[in-house]
């Protein structure tokens, strides 16, 4: 429901205007992250009409096929930075390092590393499943010039703003500053985000877990003894739980914010660190959930207290309403 008639520009500006010693960059820095992605909107939307989806022939760092809607994103991204101006660097899951922006293209001061997984979920493209892009802000520590890995490398609490954009039955992004989460709902008759949510916040406990289950006979014992706990019956504790899995970590984890739920990527005999990675899926998505009161964890660890070590580095996430992450805490511990 629309709280009232704003669009993801003037919410922004507003919010920098609580700032004293706000520049306006970040607040540039957030619009051109929404301009790219209202373009990636467009291309998704009507990927199925032109010949831009299968694949182009080349695997990513990840050694994953990489689909055309994957490469056109990262591209797009990172050229919309690049021209920004206010990056000195920026991370993507499609790059094996991380992108110097050098200063010739305007005299802005740079200050800003991005990272950003440019098109999340992108093997269900073909199946017109929801699909998104995950973007992770940080001021940059090195004072001049290109930036460096330390700019690349800090630990999740040191993100100035996150945000998703998930593209489905229609296109809505979520972002936050440090002072709430807000969601805004794309109307492509004028092409603007519009304020649809204000102030998420995320229900302290659920009746929902989301994770793939087929790994079951490779996770944990704390592991399985937590979901078969949320499986069995027990009416004074709401269970069971219902088990909602897209497969697609930004639908997954958006259900969850509005509703309620858990959703859990955890370590196995295959994956040793989990699958999904720290800088640019489980530290942007540990910022909002924590903003809107839930809790994101590896299992054993605040996910924004892990220090980095390698920009594509996996973590176990387990990440969504507070009461439900915690028991899982708890089961992890004692077995
Ligand atoms: P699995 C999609 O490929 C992704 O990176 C996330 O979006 C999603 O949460 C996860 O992998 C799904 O992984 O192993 O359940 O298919």
């Amino acid at each position: 429901m629309l709280n009232k008639f704003q669009t993801l520009y003037r919410h922004i500006i507003e919010e920098e205007r609580k700032i004293p010693e706000a520049t306006g960059q970040l607040s540039d820095l957030l619009g051109d992250i929404a301009l790219a992605c209202k373009v990636i909107s467009l291309e998704v939307n009507r990927a199925g009409l032109i010949d831009i989806l299968g694949m182009t022939g080349t695997q990513n760092v990840q050694g994953e096929e990489v689909k055309k809607l994957d490469d056109y994103a990262n591209t797009l991204l990172t050229r919309i930075m690049r021209l920004g101006g206010h990056t000195c660097a920026i991370c993507s899951e499609e790059e094996e390092s991380f992108v110097p922006i050098d200063e010739k293209y305007c005299d802005f001061s740079h200050k800003y590393i991005v990272h950003f997984d440019p098109l999340d979920g992108s093997s269900n493209i073909d199946a017109n499943i929801s699909i998104g892009t995950i973007f992770s802000i940080y001021r940059r520590v090195s004072t001049k010039g290109p930036g460096t890995i330390e700019d690349c490398l800090q630990t999740g609490l040191k993100q100035v703003a996150a945000g998703y954009v998930v593209y489905g039955s229609s296109t809505i992004m979520v972002y936050t500053a440090g002072k709430g989460v807000h969601g805004f709902t794309l109307d492509p008759s004028v092409g603007e985000f519009l304020l649809s949510y204000g102030n998420m916040t995320i229900p302290k406990k659920s009746k929902t877990y989301s994770t793939n289950e087929g790994n079951y006979s490779k996770w944990s014992e704390g592991v399985k003894k937590y979901i078969d706990y949320l499986k069995s019956k027990d009416s004074k504790t709401d269970r069971p739980y219902s088990s909602r899995y897209v497969g697609s970590l930004v639908a997954d984890f958006h259900r969850n914010l509005l509703y309620g739920g858990i959703f859990l990527y955890p370590a196995d005999e295959k994956n040793k660190n989990g699958k999904l990675r720290l800088m640019y899926e489980a530290n942007p998505l540990a910022m909002i959930v924590e903003q809107a009161g839930g809790r994101a964890s590896s299992g054993t660890k605040r996910i924004l207290e892990i220090a980095p070590e390698s920009l594509h580095q996996r973590t176990p996430l387990i990440i969504g309403s507070e009461e439900d992450v915690l028991m899982a805490e708890k089961f992890i511990k004692d077995n």
